[in-house]
This record gives structure tokens, sequence and C-alpha cells, in this order.
């Protein structure tokens, strides 16, 4: 058969997808974040710092992938699993990032947890859309994408994506979300 140049005919396969732990036990990708991974990201620079060394860099989020190719046509998929708990008052969230192809959106399928994908575009527009189990969200094209874990069990979702997006981590880190998401005496607040 012919194929299409740039996009590479693969096998069907499956994955094994363990959906109330929030794991993919045959990922041969696992990306680990740790406290000490997100310096910069939160306003309490000085809780975060304190959270590292009492709690010894404890785990802070992980993505697990069993990739394909990174080609037009192939869609990339992930399971993101991150921990619930505060830096000072702001909730526990994915560093965030603009896919290097900024014109490709990712479907966000929630698994377990509560929480917000909080959302911006670089001209300044900003969404933040409620997680919970059976909840999807879809970040379209262009918008700036970060999990946020409001609750007090992990927060996993099961991600789509086009293989060829990439990841831009440093436009949004330089522009910021324009808001955060804390839990002060048992509320949540956006601002
Ligand atoms: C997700 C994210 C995952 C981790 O798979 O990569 O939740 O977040 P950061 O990449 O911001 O650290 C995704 O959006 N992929 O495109
Ligand atoms: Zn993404």
């Amino acid at each position: 058969m012919e194929t299409v140049a740039g996009t590479s005919l693969i096998d069907p396969f499956a994955v094994a997808v363990d959906v109330d732990k929030g794991e993919m036990p045959e990922a041969t990708n696992r990306q680990v974040r740790r406290a000490s991974d997100m310096r910069g990201y939160y306003v309490d620079e000085r809780a975060l710092e304190r959270l590292i060394e009492q709690e010894s860099d404890p785990l802070h989020y992980e993505v697990f992938e069993v990739p394909v190719p990174n080609e037009y046509g192939h869609l990339m998929y992930c399971i993101s699993k991150l921990q619930p708990g505060v830096v000072g008052e702001e909730c526990f969230m994915t560093k965030g990032h603009y896919h290097t192809q900024v014109n490709t959106g990712e479907i966000y399928l929630c698994l377990r947890g509560e929480g917000y994908m909080v959302m911006k575009t670089s001209d300044g527009r900003f969404d933040a859309q409620p997680m919970e189990r059976g909840k999807m969200v879809y970040v379209p094209p262009y918008w700036a994408h970060r999990s946020v874990n409001a609750g007090s069990e992990p927060l996993v979702s099961f991600c789509v994506y086009n293989a060829e997006a990439g990841h831009n981590y440093g436009d949004i880190q330089t522009e910021g979300f324009l808001k955060r998401v804390y839990r002060r005496g048992g509320e949540v607040v956006i601002e």
C-alpha cells in the first residue's frame, strides 16, 4: 500500500490504563516532576522551599506515555497524574505550556479528582474549566493550558493531542497565566 510522506504506517496496538490508580502500567515514558522542578512557578517561594526540605522533595506530578511517532496524523496520548496539596495557599499545578505548533488543540478526559484546567491565550484571554471524574475539557488551538488540583486526591486525566504538537514552556512561564487557584479556609478562589 502507499503511505503519505511524513506519516509512518505502524501496527495497531492497545495499552492498559489503570483508571482508578491513574497510571499506565506499560508506559515506556514516565515523566516525573518533583517539587524542586517547580521553582519559579508558585507565588510563595519560601513555602515551596519548605515543602522540598520537610518532605524530601516530594512527587508533584507524573505523565505516563507509550509514545507514537511525532508526525502529522498520529495522535499522542498520555495519563497525567497531579498530586493534591498547596504551596502556601496555592493549589498544586502543572507547569503549563503552549503547544510549539500553537494551532493544535487537546482533549483532557478527567478520570479522578477535582480541579481546574486553567487556560490563556497570548492576547490575554483567560478561562478556567472545572475538572472532575467524567468531565471532558476541550483545549482549543492557541490556548496555553495547565491543570490545577483543588481537591484532596490525585487529579488524573487522559489526554489526547496531535503527535507533532510539541511543548513550549518558556512563553507562558514568562507571560504567566493571569490568574491562580488558591485554597483559603476551605474555599477555592481563582484570582
Ligand atoms: C499534558 C501535559 C501534562 C503535564 O500531557 O503535558 O499534564 O503538564 P506540563 O506539560 O505542563 O508539565 C499535555 O497537555 N500535553 O500536551
Ligand atoms: Zn498540551
